[in-house]
């Protein structure tokens, strides 16, 4: 298949490109390296060193003798957006060209405008240029499963049946997201399910949990094939900072009472998931939706697993909550359609804990400890101070 991989400059593009394009898939990749640049806003960076994405393209040519086709530019540029698909005549597009970071875009006003702006404005060029360039293209957007937020009832892959007055209907599953960025793949979400009804478009909406992990087969080969591990407290990952944090000794952060629950998957399982989804078009005409997630823990369980599975422990420390948050809730969700189409899930044992930590180790000299503290962005505040 021809595929293109919108933000495959990414934590999770470039190890997606580089997936499916050792599968045998002709890939693209298409990106605007804003994510350096809140790098260079916040005065962050990756903890694994990562080299440019003309440099990562020209590496994977060496180690696998295989081409990925490099578009740079902007998504929000329609333009552009238009002549990378219209030049690369992909038969499925991966869309995880998003800012994605819920603490970024609770900064102020300014980010959450931006962070609206970039994901919805992108997302509908990429639907006008499906739409006019070729209708079959199979759009597989990256959703995600904050979407839902943590509803008392269970969440079914989104879509619900509902019984009202005597009469049945099939809705969109109700959403009830916490932060501006998960709204705005709301917004994203919607948008295409009405291009599937207008357009007769064919969308999968991959609703994703929080990611962890650093290797893949892939990124292993050479260490400029690498993909990025954030730590820092606006754009690193919970369990990624909580293994950092265990390797340098500090304290786990669980924010509030750690009884919050959200579902998780592995970086290894986000690749094959992609690869399902593509190889398993979506109907013409049909907005389909995955939940990408293998596994549900609290915060305290996620803390326990790591304080017990690192040599030597770790301290949990409860900190005042930055976000608005529920934290006594029920959470159970429904992930059957990716394992039925053959995901065989990695779940989290101590055998991924020790690579990650292995991983830490060797960077550790990398670590800029103000950056794994709290940022400062709090939910109750409309102008937060940017972070240092
Ligand atoms: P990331 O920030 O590392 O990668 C996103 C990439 O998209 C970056 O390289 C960025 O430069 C690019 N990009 C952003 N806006 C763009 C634009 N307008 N034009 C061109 N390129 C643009 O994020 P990630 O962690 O790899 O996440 C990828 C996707 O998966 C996001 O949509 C995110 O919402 C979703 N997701 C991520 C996680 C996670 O835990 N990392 C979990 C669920 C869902
Ligand atoms: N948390 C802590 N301590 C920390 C950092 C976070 O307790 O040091 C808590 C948060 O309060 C939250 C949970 O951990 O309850 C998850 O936070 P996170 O920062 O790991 O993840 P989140 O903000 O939800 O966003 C991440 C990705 C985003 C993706 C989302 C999937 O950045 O792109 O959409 O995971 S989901 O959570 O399913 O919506």
């Amino acid at each position: 298949m021809r595929i293109m991989v919108l933000g495959g400059d990414g934590y999770l593009g470039w190890p997606t490109a580089m997936y499916l394009s050792a599968q045998g898939h002709d890939v693209a990749v298409l990106d605007n390296a804003v994510r350096r640049q809140y790098d260079e806003e916040l005065g962050s960076g990756s903890l694994v060193p990562i080299v440019s994405l003309h440099e990562r393209v020209r590496a994977w040519r060496e180690v696998s003798g295989r081409e990925i086709e490099l578009w740079f530019g902007d998504l929000c540029d329609a333009d552009f957006c238009y002549a990378a698909v219209s030049g690369f005549r992909p038969d499925a597009v991966v869309h995880f060209a998003e800012q994605r970071a819920a603490p970024y875009s609770m900064i102020d006003r300014k980010h959450a405008v931006y962070t609206q702006t970039n994901n919805v404005v992108g997302t509908l060029n990429l639907m006008y240029a499906v739409g006019e360039v070729d209708r079959d293209i199979h759009i597989v957007k990256l959703g995600t499963m904050g979407e839902y937020g943590q509803p008392n009832i269970d969440i079914e892959e989104g879509w619900l049946e509902v019984e009202h007055k005597g009469r049945k209907d099939r809705v969109l599953f109700p959403k009830k997201p916490g932060s501006f960025y998960h709204l705005s793949k709301v917004h994203d979400s919607h948008n295409l399910e009405f291009g599937c009804r207008i357009w007769g478009l064919r969308v999968t909406d991959l609703n994703q949990g929080v990611v962890y992990g650093q290797e893949t087969e892939q990124t292993v080969l050479d260490p400029r094939l690498a993909t990025r591990l954030d730590y820092d407290a606006v754009f690193g990952t919970v369990l990624n900072r909580f293994a950092i944090q265990a390797v340098l000794g500090l304290p786990l952060s669980v924010y509030g009472n750690g009884t919050q629950t959200r579902a998780y998957l592995d970086i290894r399982d986000t690749v094959r998931c992609i690869e399902i989804a593509c190889e398993n078009p979506a109907d013409a005409g049909e907005f389909r939706v995955f939940n990408q997630a293998t596994e549900q823990f609290s915060l305290d369980e996620l803390a326990k697993l790591v304080a017990n599975s690192f040599p030597g422990g770790a301290e949990i420390e409860h900190v005042d909550n930055p976000r608005v948050e529920i934290e006594d809730h029920y959470y159970k969700f429904v992930h059957t359609a990716l394992e039925s189409l053959g995901l065989q899930p990695h779940y989290l044992g101590d055998t991924l804990l020790e690579q990650m930590y292995g991983v830490i180790e060797q960077h550790r000299g990398r670590v800029n400890t103000d950056l794994l503290a709290a940022s400062g962005i709090n939910w109750r505040t409309s102008a937060n101070a940017a972070p240092r």
